[in-house]
């Protein structure tokens, strides 16, 4: 579990550089305040870090203890040996982790409508779409060095610019590529867990780029072996006028591709690999290693849970996708984890799915959208925290006051 510690000085820099030289890199910035005025004697300015603490407690531990407690500490180790001395040292490390239980029980936690808890509220964001704890502490220590440049103190002012950079960060920290690409498509693979929307999306594409395009469509199917698939894909297959084959194995892919015209649309079909299927998708991966031409798309639903979703990236890397699709969006309210598993994987978003219409529920995915998805999350958090433009909370109580 994280412990919470906090620094003092005369100035944020200051406290931050003293911070990162004892904790270290991995330390994240919780929030950054004018020190409380029963606080002001040990400096201007707080900061409060989040550490994981460490296997064992280095000797640094009580680095931050108040001088006057650490000098008592020594003179009773002096007089009373190493015993009592070990003792004093974990009464210490105790004391830390109450204080750090009090800052998190809300005690003294930044006040309401602040640039603080607004931060809060973006930390908790990042953390529910499953961004990890460097991306997360980048995002929060580039968001106070805006907000300290200028921000408006409080408020739905506040709330929309931090909105506003926000987008920013995320726009530059999302892979390039997104989209269905420059060169177009050209032999695309659709991979994915079973029932994530893999066939559906592929006649889509067949569909829109394909027949629309008026370019001559190949469907080459390995997802035969279920029952009933492959009935469902000729019958599709026929009434696109697309080209359909069966193919009992991955090696059969390379001479089907091969066949192909260079301008002819390759749309490969997979059955869904399960957990169980680590086997297979090593053949597949193997098969595909030599046939640089299929590009591999990762179909992933957009209802599943962060935690999920990162097991799905890592069960499929033997195919080394290229690019995500994102399905079934229109069955879920929380997209944010989806679209953050493009950061995660750093692969671009080519396409969107939101609905079994074909080919109308297609979208190329877009910079501009992929960041909404993660922003409309924080946005309902901040208008939480602010209310739908209401007063900021401080604002309320000076009218209320007066
Ligand atoms: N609501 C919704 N349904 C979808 C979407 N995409 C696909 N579906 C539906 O989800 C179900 C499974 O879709 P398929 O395309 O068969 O999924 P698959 O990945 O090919 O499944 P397997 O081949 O069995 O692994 C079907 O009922 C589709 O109509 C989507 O974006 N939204
Ligand atoms: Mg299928």
């Amino acid at each position: 579990s994280m412990r919470l510690k906090s620094y003092f000085a005369e100035s944020v820099e200051t406290a931050l550089e003293e911070a990162r030289r004892e904790l270290g890199p991995d330390a994240l910035l919780v929030y950054s305040r004018e020190a409380p005025p029963e606080a002001r004697g040990r400096g201007a300015y707080e900061v409060v870090f989040a550490v994981s603490p460490p296997e064992k407690a280095p000797e640094g531990e009580g680095a931050v203890a108040e001088p006057e407690a650490a000098a008592e500490g020594g003179s009773a180790a002096e007089t009373a040996g190493p015993a009592v001395a070990a003792e004093l040292r974990q009464m210490r490390r105790r004391i830390d982790r109450l204080a750090a239980a009090l800052i998190r029980s809300g005690v003294s936690a930044p006040p309401p409508g602040s640039l603080a808890e607004a931060l809060e509220a973006v930390g908790d964001e990042l953390a529910a779409v499953g961004l990890d704890d460097r991306l997360q502490a980048l995002m929060l220590e580039r968001l106070r060095a805006k907000a300290e440049s200028g921000a408006p103190p409080e408020g739905p002012a506040l709330q929309a610019a931090l909105g506003a950079w926000f987008r920013e960060e995320l726009a530059s920290l999302m892979p390039s590529g997104v989209g269905a690409g420059e060169s177009g498509l050209r032999a695309v693979l659709l991979a994915g867990p079973p029932g994530a929307g893999k066939t559906t999306t592929l006649v889509k594409l067949a569909a829109r780029y394909g027949v629309e395009q008026a370019r001559r469509v190949r469907i080459l199917s390995l997802a035969g072996r279920r029952v009933g698939a492959a009935h469902e894909l000729r019958t599709y297959a026929a009434i696109l006028g697309a080209a359909c084959r069966l193919l009992e194995t991955p090696v059969e892919l390379s001479a089907a591709v091969a066949g192909a015209e260079a301008e002819d649309l390759v749309l490969v079909d997979t059955p869904g690999y399960g957990s169980r299927d680590a086997e297979a998708l090593q053949e597949l991966g193997a098969v595909l290693e030599r046939e640089t031409a299929i590009e591999v798309h990762l179909v992933l639903p957009a209802t599943r849970k962060t935690a999920d979703l990162r097991r799905l990236t890592a069960r499929f890397r033997p195919l080394r996708p290229r690019r995500l699709i994102l399905t079934h969006l229109d069955e879920t309210e929380s997209p944010g984890s989806a679209a953050a598993e493009a950061i995660r994987t750093g692969l671009p978003v080519s396409f969107l799915t939101a609905g079994d219409r074909i080919p109308e529920d297609l979208e190329e995915a877009s910079l501009e959208g992929l960041v909404e998805m993660i922003a409309a999350g924080l946005e309902r958090r901040l208008e939480e925290l602010w209310g739908c433009g209401c007063p900021a909370p401080a604002a309320a109580g000076r009218a209320a006051a007066a």
